[in-house]
């Protein structure tokens, strides 16, 4: 018997409903496992909730409390009451960063029974797996405010890249081309504007690129980057980019793909000293939050990456199969895909037929 530990951290808003149905998904699937797959979870009340009652997002000794586990599923951090970069930086990024969770993978295909907007688009033609450098970079943190509310007020973000960080990147994103069919890269920059961050970027890229002489790569402008994405998905396949280029990629590709509510990511540490964090892609989505109309699918897939990571292969294709079982069915659409299809309905749907599986492996 393989068994995990796994937390689970809902947050805020859709992440209250759609965290609970990814660890129905889960527990359905250890049901169906024979005794051969247990999980054991603990679940985090931390967000906004928690930042009401204690001043913070999440207890200061919050990440010993998930160092020992084996995988974290988490929901979103946003509430309307609480400024953004305040609930950002207080949970998902103190995640990120203090687990030096450095690539954020996300992975966007058309799946069955979904119609993305892009009608000259094939199914098959848009599979893209997306890197997001998720360490440095705009988002590094580095920055401040100068004479703050004063006329002459200044304010800076400043992007910071290292080396070292754009090399491990850099490498992580040939490795995973190599291991898909097309073996195919596609660097993205923006080295004509930011001429000294950039330029590094650019420079290393080449460097790494002679370590994988069997991967086929390419350079793109970030811009240039969206417009290609819409006119020609087929000519992309692994795309490396910054935190900030990949972050507005990534939503572009989920929305082309036919909905925010369908893509997952992962947060991973791929030195494995830490545990790794999945997740929706998707945020609190106020204006649905408890309502029973968030898509759980982004969690669902968001599980099998986890399963994957976990090297639980079998298991994880097992949920996909449920996943497109159901997608192909416009009767278990939720709202976001034109549907009417509620959160429990859709999850009961993935568990039955991961039940059914198995019995009809059994009959
Ligand atoms: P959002 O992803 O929450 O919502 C954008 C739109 O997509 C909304 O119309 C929403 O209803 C829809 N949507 C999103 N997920 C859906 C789902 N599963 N099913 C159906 N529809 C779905 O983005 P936002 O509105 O920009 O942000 C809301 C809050 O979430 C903010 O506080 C933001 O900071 C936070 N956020 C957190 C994360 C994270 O924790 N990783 C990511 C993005 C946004
Ligand atoms: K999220
Ligand atoms: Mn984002």
């Amino acid at each position: 018997m393989s068994s995990y530990s796994i937390a689970t951290i809902p947050g805020d808003g859709i992440g209250k409903e759609v965290i609970p149905a990814g660890r129905e998904v889960m527990e359905a699937l250890a049901a169906a496992s024979g005794g051969a797959l247990h999980f054991a979870f603990e679940d985090f009340g931390w967000g906004g909730d928690w930042y009401r009652a204690h001043g913070e997002m999440m207890p200061a000794d919050g990440l010993d409390a998930l160092r020992n586990k084996d995988a974290i599923l988490f929901g979103s951090a946003g509430d309307p009451h609480i400024p953004d970069h305040i609930t950002l930086w207080g949970l998902r990024l103190k995640i990120c960063q203090g687990f030096d969770q450095y690539a954020n993978v996300r992975p966007t295909r058309i799946l069955p029974g979904i119609d993305g907007p892009l009608k000259r688009c094939a199914p098959g033609q848009l599979d893209w797996v997306i890197v997001r450098e998720n360490s440095e970079g705009e988002y590094a943190g580095v920055g401040g405010r100068v004479h703050q509310g004063h006329p002459i007020e200044a304010a800076t973000d400043v992007s910071m890249m290292t080396r070292a960080g754009v090399e491990r990147i850099m490498r992580f994103a040939f490795k995973l081309a190599r291991s898909r069919p097309r073996k195919l890269l596609t660097v993205v920059t923006k080295s004509n504007a930011q001429r000294h961050a950039m330029v590094m970027w650019d420079e290393i890229a080449l460097q790494i690129s002679k370590e994988f002489p069997d991967v086929a790569w390419d350079k793109e402008l970030v811009d240039a980057c969206t417009a290609r994405m819409v006119n020609r998905p087929a000519s992309l396949d692994t795309i490396v980019a910054t935190n900030l280029h990949a972050d507005i990629l990534s939503d572009l590709a989920a929305a082309l793909a036919g909905s925010l509510g369908i893509a997952p990511t992962g947060n991973i540490d791929p030195e494995r000293r830490y545990p790794s964090m999945f997740e929706p892609i998707h945020g609190s989505a106020f204006d649905i939050m408890g309502k029973g109309l968030a898509n759980p699918v982004g969690t669902f897939w968001s599980v099998v990456m986890l399963l994957e990571h976990l090297g639980e292969a079998e298991a994880a294709r097992r949920v996909m199969e449920a996943v497109e079982h159901v997608t192909a069915n416009a009767s278990l659409h939720t709202r976001d895909l034109g549907g009417t299809a509620t959160t429990e309905q859709v999850t009961r749907a993935v568990c039955e037929h991961i039940a059914g599986v198995r019995q009809r492996l059994a009959a």
